[in-house]
Order: C-alpha cells, then sequence, then structure tokens
C-alpha cells in the first residue's frame, strides 16, 4: 500500500488522520472532501505537497469516485454528515452522503477492487442504561436512534453486504465520542469551551447525566491505521478508550480549567430522543491488533484542547454568531 484516498479528510477526524499518517507512515495521501460546513482547509495546512493532495469533490459522484478509486490502493471513508442535532432539523443530506455517498464508495472500490476502510460510530448500536454492566461489543445487536445513526447504520450494513456478495475488501471501525483539535464548534466540547471564551455559559441539555466514551481523535487515528494494516476482511473493530462520564461532569471540568464557579452553566431544551450512554468494550481491537490509546488522561486531553481552542480563535470565530444563533432558535 502507497497511496490512499481518505474521503472527509477536511474535517476533523479526517484532518487528524491525515496528520496521524504522515507523521507515522510513508504513504500518500489524496483528501477528497466536498468542503461543507463542516470543513476546514485549513487543518491540512502545513502538510508536505510531495505527500499530500486535495480534490474537492462530492462522494456521491459516482465517476469522480471511479476514477480515484483507480487511482489508489485504498480508500479511509470518514466522509459523513456528523452531527446528530443537524439530522433531526433536516435529515436529507444524511441520508444522501452517509447512504448514497457510501453506496458509490463500495461500487467504486468493487471496480477498482481496492482495500476499504470504512469509518463508522457507536452511535448505530443504541444507547445504554446508566447501570448497565455491559458496553457495546462486535456482537451489539443495531438499534440506532437518530437520522444520524440510522444512515451510519445503514452505511455499515452496505459495507457488510458488499463484502460478502461481492467480495470487496473491507474493514469496519465503529468508535466512541471523539475530542480534540479542529472539531466543529457545533459539537458538545468546543461548543462549552467558546462559550466559555466568549464570557457566556455552558449549555447542557437536559440534566447533563448522558454518558459519552471520549476517545482522541489522534487515538481514533491510530486504531484506523492498526485495522487498514492488520484488520481481517470483513471483521468489525469497535474503537474505544474507556473515556466514560457524563456531560455534566465535562462542563464542571472545563469551568474548573477557567476558574470559573461549578455551577455557571445553562441548563436547556434537551435534545429529542437524546441517547443516555454510550460505552465501548475494545478488547477485540486491543488483543487481536495490539492497539492501545496515549490518551489515557481525559482531563490531561480536555486542558490541551482547550487550551488549542484558546490559540485557534481565528479559526473558530468566523462560525460562532452562527452556530449559537441556530442553537438559541432552538431554546439550546
Ligand atoms: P465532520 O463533520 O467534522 O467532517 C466530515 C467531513 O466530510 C467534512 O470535511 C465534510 O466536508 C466532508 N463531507 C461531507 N459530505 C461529503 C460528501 N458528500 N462528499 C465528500 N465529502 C463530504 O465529521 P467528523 O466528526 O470528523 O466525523 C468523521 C467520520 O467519523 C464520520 O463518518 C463520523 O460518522 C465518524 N465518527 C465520528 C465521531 C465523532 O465523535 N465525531 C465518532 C465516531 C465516528
Ligand atoms: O450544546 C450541547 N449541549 C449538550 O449537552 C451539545 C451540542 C451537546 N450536548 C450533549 C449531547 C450529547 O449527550 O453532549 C453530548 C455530545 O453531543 P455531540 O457533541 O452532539 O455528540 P453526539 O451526539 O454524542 O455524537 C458524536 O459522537 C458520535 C458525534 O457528533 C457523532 O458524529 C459520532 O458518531
Amino acid at each position: 500500500m502507497d497511496h490512499i484516498l481518505v474521503t472527509g479528510g477536511a474535517g476533523f477526524i479526517g484532518s487528524n488522520f491525515v496528520h496521524h499518517v504522515v507523521a507515522n507512515t510513508d504513504l500518500r495521501v489524496t483528501v477528497l472532501d466536498k468542503l461543507t460546513y463542516a470543513a476546514s482547509r485549513e487543518s491540512l495546512d502545513g502538510l508536505p505537497a510531495d505527500r499530500v493532495s486535495l480534490v474537492v469533490g462530492d462522494i456521491v459522484d459516482a465517476p469522480l469516485m471511479e476514477r480515484l478509486a483507480g487511482e489508489h490502493d485504498a480508500i479511509v471513508h470518514f466522509a459523513a454528515e456528523s452531527h446528530n442535532d443537524n439530522s433531526l432539523h433536516d435529515p436529507s443530506p444524511f441520508v444522501q452522503t452517509n447512504v448514497v455517498g457510501t453506496f458509490s464508495v463500495l461500487e467504486a472500490v468493487r471496480k477498482a477492487g481496492i482495500r476499504l476502510h470504512h469509518i463508522s460510530t457507536d452511535e448505530v448500536y443504541g444507547d445504554l442504561e446508566l447501570d448497565d454492566p455491559e458496553r457495546f461489543s462486535e456482537r451489539t445487536p443495531y438499534n440506532p436512534s437518530s437520522p444520524y445513526s440510522s444512515t451510519k447504520a445503514g452505511s455499515d450494513l452496505l459495507v457488510r453486504a458488499w463484502v460478502r456478495s461481492f467480495g470487496v475488501q473491507a474493514t469496519i471501525s465503529n468508535c466512541s465520542n471523539n475530542y480534540g483539535p479542529w472539531q466543529h464548534i457545533e459539537k458538545f466540547i468546543p461548543r462549552q469551551i467558546t462559550n466559555v471564551i466568549d464570557g457566556g455559559r455552558p449549555k447542557l441539555y437536559g440534566a447533563g447525566q448522558n454518558v459519552r466514551d471520549w476517545i482522541h481523535a489522534d487515538d481514533h487515528s491510530s486504531a484506523v491505521l492498526a485495522v487498514l494494516r492488520e484488520g481481517a476482511i470483513g471483521e468489525t473493530y469497535l474503537i474505544g478508550a474507556d473515556g466514560e462520564r457524563n456531560n455534566l461532569e465535562v462542563v464542571q471540568q472545563i469551568l474548573r480549567h477557567f476558574g470559573r464557579p461549578a455551577d455557571d452553566f445553562d441548563h436547556v431544551t434537551d435534545r429529542p430522543g437524546h441517547d443516555l450512554r454510550y460505552a465501548i468494550d475494545s478488547t477485540k481491537l486491543r488483543t487481536e491488533l495490539g492497539w492501545s490509546p496515549r490518551f489515557t488522561d481525559f482531563e490531561q486531553g480536555l486542558a490541551d484542547t482547550i487550551e488549542w481552542y484558546r490559540a485557534h480563535e481565528d479559526w473558530w470565530r468566523p462560525h460562532k454568531q452562527a452556530v449559537e444563533s441556530a442553537y438559541a432558535a432552538k431554546g439550546q
């Protein structure tokens, strides 16, 4: 494997992955990205031009996908509409990109006969009770809740069918909630960090008891690289770093970092159908591929992320007002 195509590589996790690949391998990378509102070209700044190039285009565009598949050894497929709240407002682009787009990627891979790694989410498994001793594993039945997670579940099932029916050489990974640099400020952690930088208050949906299993985007990247290189074709690997925290704990840690009082936040209208808890058992990935996370101290990783947003105000500032107006219109 020499030259890989990374769809969605100008988004949050995709760009972290491209940086990880450049720093840790000799691979050359082409990023294919539609540059939606969620993308940023700046996230690819500073990468060597002889190793990384950007093609602006849509994964739904079948001729484009076929041409690019023919020019690469493998595709790592991150491109998606990724925000649950947006999917409740307008599911249409989620069906287009996540389902039809993945179909287009699969057909291109099938025709070119190249390797595919499909990126997915733990949300395909639905949610867990707070006191459930079990966590999600590769054997957990699919039970998605939102338009976002159901389109991701649909894309996973397409990949499985293309492996079984057409012999496509694909793997799948389902990861828990990522944090780190370059995450769009519509998402929970960067929204709260930038609210506090602005002198405002974090906004907690409902009581703040919902639990997410946080992993640093660089650890997600190292896991994806491990599966791309050593994963068994047709297999699914769950990626997680044992980072369960409820939303209230995360908000209070952000407030503490800035020296603000622990109760200096607002409870706002809850998300309809809000999943209660996600938690990943990543035993298969750790035992079969020898992977382990590097960012095992969530408190330190969050502190570093806060400092990154402080240092990159030029990047997020132009979007802040529009993001907050859209939330305010929904009472959030
Ligand atoms: P993101 O929204 O930050 O980035 C998505 C990228 O895909 C953007 O650059 C966007 O321009 C691009 N894109 C969207 N539609 C496209 C299209 N039709 N053609 C080409 N490019 C298109 O998302 P993210 O948080 O980086 O998530 C990346 C992937 O990881 C997604 O598949 C998501 O489901 C998955 N995932 C995310 C998380 C998380 O916590 N963010 C956790 C597990 C899995
Ligand atoms: O302002 C907020 N207040 C709040 O309490 C926002 C934006 C969110 N929340 C809550 C909702 C969730 O319980 O925080 C938690 C995290 O919310 P998001 O950042 O929107 O993430 P989530 O819905 O958990 O989905 C994320 O993880 C799985 C990614 O966006 C998905 O792409 C990924 O698949």
